[in-house]
């Protein structure tokens, strides 16, 4: 998969900027489509990224993108991902087609995949996807290249607009939850 953001041209981008100011991915009413500046901007605002970034050194390495992961994964917070979980995450992340077996990573067979568990799926089919987003290959994922990535993995038909309809990657990202909290709760998940 090649991570690529590409500007806007400036109409397009003028469009968008007219368009009204309501934004439903960071909470307000009115749906309203998102070119990457406009997303990225309001995104810095939520604190997510610090959140993901437990040692506050401004990067992400890959134990916290992946403690991160773990937790879009568990959509009802239980800290353990059920095979349902599994099968919405990965489609969201890596689109329908992508072949991964819950079985293959389900060690005692509880019918969850726990930290320990997940970061062996982590491990065989994420590391790659870590070091796209990670554009200048210095294995750490900046803030931009985190928001770039996200961005990027919304927009479905990549278009460089993430619509309304697109927004659902991000269902739950910003809802008010203590994320941070969250992040703390889940714990290590992988180490490289
Ligand atoms: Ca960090
Ligand atoms: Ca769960
Ligand atoms: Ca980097
Ligand atoms: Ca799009």
């Amino acid at each position: 998969m090649t991570i690529k953001h590409t500007l806007l041209s400036a109409a397009a981008s003028a469009a968008l900027l007219a368009a009204p100011a309501n934004a439903q991915l960071f909470g307000d009413e009115v749906g309203t489509d998102y070119d990457y500046d406009t997303f990225n901007t309001g995104f810095n605002e939520t604190g997510y990224y610090d959140a993901l970034d437990s040692d506050s050194d401004s990067f992400l390495n890959e134990g916290e993108f992946a403690t991160g992961l773990y937790n879009d994964y568990d959509r009802d917070n239980d800290r353990m991902v059920s095979e349902e979980e599994f099968g919405v995450g990965t489609e969201r992340y890596r689109g329908g087609d992508y072949e991964a077996s819950f079985a293959d990573y389900d060690a005692d067979t509880d019918g969850f995949l726990n930290q320990e568990e997940f970061g062996q799926f982590y491990g065989s089919d994420y590391t790659g996807y870590y070091s796209d987003l990670d554009t200048d290959g210095d294995a750490q994922l900046s803030r931009d290249e985190y928001s770039t990535g996200m961005y990027n993995a919304a927009d479905l038909d990549r278009d460089q607009v993430v619509t309304v309809e697109e927004e659902g990657f991000f269902e739950g990202w910003f809802d008010g939850d203590d994320i941070e909290a969250e992040i703390q709760e889940v714990g290590d998940v992988y180490e490289d």
